[in-house]
């Protein structure tokens, strides 16, 4: 049996805007939400402060400057063999502050300029609408998400991009990550996925799921209408998928899993089937939730399912009932909670490596939607070492990269999924958006800056890019 990918497979490299690009204040752009996120530490959350405040550091008004450099990045990316590019537009650059009557024609000439040089090298761009970045205005004025007023102002930032743009980008995708506010545990999630700040009076879940359900109902008329605009469209949703298994075959455990798996299905089975799930439903009414959706947008989302299902993949979790094993409580099922997986280890973020992982959520999701899928972010996280002579020996990177690759052959070859194609995240090194560190490094190329700030940012090749360069030339693994 062939371990090739099929033909046209989209090997690529995923970034997002806020975290590469910088220049946060150039050509007119607006203040994000985004911009107001201070540098956090390993472990230690990032605030979100009002406004810029003096004397604090925000690595995203810098990042890595591509907004300067991405002319010779892109040569750089032409090199390693990338065959598309996912990144985003940065929505304040196009309506600084998001409720504008006319967009920004500087923003607009970047993208068209960017847009031009990836196609001019041969590398589709994918892009993301909203990545973590509504502008702050939005947040100030209107609550963010919360506001209903907002699906109105993301339509129209879509309807002007997706018009713009429409000869050069064909792939899309809405909002990403849109799941992981599910829990509404992080206050940064909340954040960066609407724009949403909840008071201690306020019932956080309830707050969550209305923002959740607007960005919903905005995605599917997005969807509807970029079909209208250009039919060859492919528009995707975005979900972090980070599947939670029965730590035991407990059945309990069992139950448990399948619980806390609806709560992030919520997003992607509104995204893919159209309507609002039935147990979500009962969920609001055991909870005596007072969700705010007409007939009209319950019809918004019947007419605007996605083409193709867009995800990251990093970590897989267990969800246990047993009452000896520790973990925190993410559902209301009774004495359910996530616990540590003993069969597999974790990245120095924590984050829980787990290959076959990947293999499972290309089944499980296939199964669910029978729609194509696309893994546009996967990798590795970790402390990189520069030596004296520039080199990075990054082995641990494509053990963790190689991994996941061959799971994905077998779920494609054996399994039988649809597998558009696999963008690996920070295929150039970025700023973390969790902890907003430089150090937490994913790229195959090497950016110099630190933590602090400090650096000459010159980009370098670490192993790894002649390893990612071989895999996309053989269109898959060596046998
Ligand atoms: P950093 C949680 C679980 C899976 C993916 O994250 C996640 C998160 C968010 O904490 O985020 C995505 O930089 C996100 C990217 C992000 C990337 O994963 O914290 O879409 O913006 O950079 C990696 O290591």
């Amino acid at each position: 049996m062939t371990k090739e990918f099929p033909k046209n497979f989209l090997w690529g490299g995923a970034v997002a805007a806020h975290q590469i690009e910088g220049a946060y204040d150039a050509d007119g752009r607006g203040l994000s939400c985004a911009d107001v996120m201070t540098a956090g530490s390993n472990g230690v959350e990032r605030e979100i402060t009002d406004g810029i405040v003096s004397g604090k550091y925000y690595p995203n008004h810098e990042a890595i400057d591509f907004y300067h450099h991405y002319k010779e990045d892109i040569k750089l990316f032409q090199e390693l063999g990338l065959k598309a590019f996912r990144t985003s537009i940065s929505w304040s650059r196009i309506f600084p502050n998001g409720d504008d009557e006319l967009p920004n024609e500087a923003g607009l000439q970047f993208y068209d300029a960017l847009f031009d040089e990836l196609l001019a090298n041969g590398i589709e761009p994918v892009i993301t609408l909203s990545h973590f970045e509504i502008p702050y205005h939005l947040y100030t004025e209107y609550g963010g998400f919360r506001n209903k007023k907002l699906i109105d102002f993301f339509v129209k930032y879509a309807k002007t991009v997706m018009t713009r743009y429409q000869h050069k980008v064909k792939y899309w995708m809405t909002f990403n990550e849109i799941n992981n506010q599910a829990d509404g545990q992080s206050a940064l999630h909340v954040w960066t996925n609407s724009a949403v700040k909840i008071a201690d009076d306020e019932n956080k879940e309830e707050v969550v799921f209305q923002a959740a359900l607007n960005e919903l109902i905005a995605s599917a008329k997005v969807v509807k209408l970029g079909h209208e605009i250009n039919p060859d469209f492919q528009i995707g949703c975005m979900m972090a998928y980070v599947p939670i298994y029965a730590y035991s075959c407990s059945p309990l455990d069992a139950m448990a899993a399948v619980k806390v798996m609806e709560r992030r299905y919520f997003y992607s089975d509104i995204h893919a089937r159209g309507h609002i799930p039935r147990y979500t439903l009962k969920y609001w009414e055991k909870q005596g939730y007072q969700m705010d959706y007409s007939a009209d947008e319950l019809q918004a989302l019947a007419d605007g399912t996605v083409d193709y299902i867009g995800f990251s993949y990093y970590m897989s979790n267990a969800e246990t009932t047993i009452a000896e094993l520790d973990g925190q409580m993410i559902s209301d099922f009774p004495n359910a909670k996530m616990t540590k997986n003993p069969y597999i280890k974790a990245s120095d973020w924590g984050w829980q490596i787990d290959p076959v992982g990947l293999r499972y959520v290309l089944n499980a999701v296939y199964e669910r939607y029978e729609k194509p899928l696309f893994i546009v972010e996967n990798g590795f996280g970790a402390y990189d070492k520069k030596e004296a002579d520039g080199s990075v020996h990054d082995d641990y990177r494509i053990d963790y990269l190689r991994a996941h690759i061959e799971q994905m052959e077998k779920a494609v070859n054996e399994d039988g999924v649809e597998l558009m194609g696999y963008t690996p995240w920070g295929v150039i090194d970025i700023v973390s958006f969790g902890s907003g560190e430089m150090e937490k490094r994913y790229g195959m190329i090497y950016v110099d800056k630190d933590n602090q700030g400090n650096g000459t940012l010159a980009r370098s090749k670490k192993d790894s890019f002649a390893w990612y360069h071989d895999i996309i030339d053989h269109n898959g693994l060596e046998e």
